[in-house]
């Protein structure tokens, strides 16, 4: 590290007082990253008060929506606009520089992971007993992925009633302990974060990795389980005080090492189960002797949906088609007919006429695909507005909710009759802005709907009549988590 600062500090002689005009190299550029950036996002990119600046992590930002942030900041954050500091070319080609890969590739081991830990308060130190007069076991979690906040509402009342600050870019589902206490949640640039729900405390954070997938929590309530693509490792947490268990690095039977698309509790399983991004296995790993076991594919699985009894999983790959796999017998037992970019990590289970059968989205196509879980066949392909990412239900209602997320119908919500199949009504909550992910209230008398926009909401419907009955602002919601459904593991929801 010290020579990489000698150097940048020559570099940075040789081009003292030109920042008027742009950097002729890209040392130069690293010269405008440390003197403006590195103080909040770490002179390794790796961050600090700021997020880590890796491309990796900047993947999901669109190329124009990170030079609006380097010229006019990010509102109700800490970071400034340059705009008035440094030229527009000079602001562009940072941009481009920080979706360069460093030349040195980071690395963030046992003992990384080990430092980064801040215990708020230890287990045992707070009162067993919630601190509000809500309904504990009925709290909707809400992220704001906007200014990154964390809200609770109450699930009777429908109003919030706390607001945590968040790392980061959360991302994916928070999850829950079994009595709904905790909650743990994962944020793209790898901190693991503990909420104690009842004291509406942050009591302890931990570093697992420079860019993460998500995070699963064993239904014994002792381990927590993160998947991270940078590095390919997944790590074992303690749950009660997040100290650190063990490092997987991800290696394949074929010695190659890879990204985890993403890890799940399989409750009734007891073990954790991972999809692998780049190699075709799927890890299970049991709570009782924390071994990974692989089970060889044919393809590699970048989403997944589990059968509710966790026997069999169903995997797509992003190149197409689908595979049902008998996680006992260890290997593959029907091909699934889907077309598109199935989006099955978002699927739901009902019962029709006897039998169960699953839903998902599609990425790519304006479908829903119906799959009878017995015979594995795809009994209907519901036409919608277009692409989507969510579909949810909860036992009490006979409706499905569809969004087009991906589509230019992206205000449009559909609704669909889970016996007859066809679609029996929609709701824009507000024209042209996008409204996505739902959930219900613990009794599904309402469904709960983003509008994922800066100044959005979350727009509560009357599950039976679909009218509006309320909105409550909030900063780009993204996804929001009923306790009760999530921790009873309704089908309706993803778990
Ligand atoms: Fe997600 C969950 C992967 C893009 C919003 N998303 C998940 C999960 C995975 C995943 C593996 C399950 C994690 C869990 O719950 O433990 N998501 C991916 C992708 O690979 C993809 C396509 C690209 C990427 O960014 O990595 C992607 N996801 C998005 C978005 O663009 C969304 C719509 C908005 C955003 O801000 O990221 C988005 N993902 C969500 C939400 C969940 C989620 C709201 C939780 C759903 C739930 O109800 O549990």
């Amino acid at each position: 590290m010290k020579r990489l600062i000698a150097a940048i500090a020559l570099t940075a002689s040789a081009w003292a007082g030109a920042q008027t005009t742009p950097p002729a190299t890209l040392a130069d550029t690293e010269v405008v990253f440390q003197q403006h950036c590195a103080a909040c996002h770490g002179a390794d990119r790796l961050g600090g008060m700021g997020p880590a600046l890796l491309p990796e992590s900047l993947e999901r930002l669109k190329p124009d929506a990170l030079r609006d942030v380097l010229r006019n900041g990010r509102a109700a954050t800490q970071m400034p606009g340059f705009a008035d500091q440094l030229p527009a070319a000079t602001l562009d080609q940072l941009a481009t520089w920080l979706r360069t890969a460093p030349a040195v590739v980071p690395h963030w081991q046992a003992a990384d992971i080990r430092a980064s830990r801040v215990v708020h308060h230890a287990p045992g130190s707070l009162p067993d007993r919630p601190v509000f007069q809500a309904d504990a076991g009925n709290l909707f979690l809400v992220v704001e992925s906007g200014s990154h906040h964390l809200s609770v509402l109450d699930g009777d009342k429908l109003v919030p009633i706390h607001r945590f600050q968040t790392r980061f870019a959360l991302h994916g589902g928070p999850k829950f302990s079994r009595d709904g206490r905790y909650v743990f949640v994962a944020s793209r640039d790898g901190w693991i974060s503990k909420f104690d729900l009842w004291n509406l405390k942050l009591v302890a954070e931990i570093r697992v990795g420079l860019n993460t997938r998500n995070v699963a929590v064993s239904d014994d309530g002792k381990w927590v389980m993160a998947g991270n693509t940078l590095p390919q490792t997944m790590v074992l947490l303690h749950a009660d005080d997040l100290s650190l268990e063990r490092v997987y690095p991800v290696t394949g039977a074929n010695a190659k090492a890879s990204r985890v698309s993403a890890v799940y509790d399989a409750a009734p399983r007891a073990s954790f189960i991972a999809a692998l991004r780049d190699i075709p296995e799927v890890w299970e790993i049991p709570y009782a002797t924390l071994e990974p076991r692989a089970i060889k594919l044919d393809d590699v699985l970048d989403d997944f949906f589990f059968d509710q009894p966790y026997r069999h999983i169903l995997g797509a790959s992003r190149s197409g088609g689908g595979q049902v796999i008998d996680i006992d017998a260890g290997r593959k037992v029907a091909d699934l007919a889907l077309s598109g970019m199935p989006h099955l990590g978002s699927g739901i289970t009902w019962q029709r006429n006897g039998r169960d059968v699953m839903a998902s989205p599609n990425l790519k196509q304006g479908a829903l695909s119906v799959i009878d879980m017995g015979t594995w066949k795809t009994v209907a392909t519901i036409a919608t507005n277009g692409p989507g990412f969510f579909i949810r239900s909860h036992e009490a209602t006979p409706y499905a909710w569809t969004d087009a997320m991906m589509s230019p119908r992206r205000d449009t919500l559909q609704i669909i009759d889970k016996q007859t199949l066809a679609v029996v009504g929609s709701v824009t909550p507000s024209p042209g802005r996008t409204a996505a992910h739902v959930e219900f209230t613990r009794d599904g008398r309402y469904a709960l709907v983003s509008l994922m926009e800066q100044d959005g909401a979350i727009v509560v419907y009357d599950a039976a009549t679909f009218r509006e009955v309320k909105r409550l602002p909030m900063d780009r919601p993204v996804g929001k988590y009923n306790v009760f459904n999530k921790t009873t593991r309704s089908s309706g929801t993803s778990h």
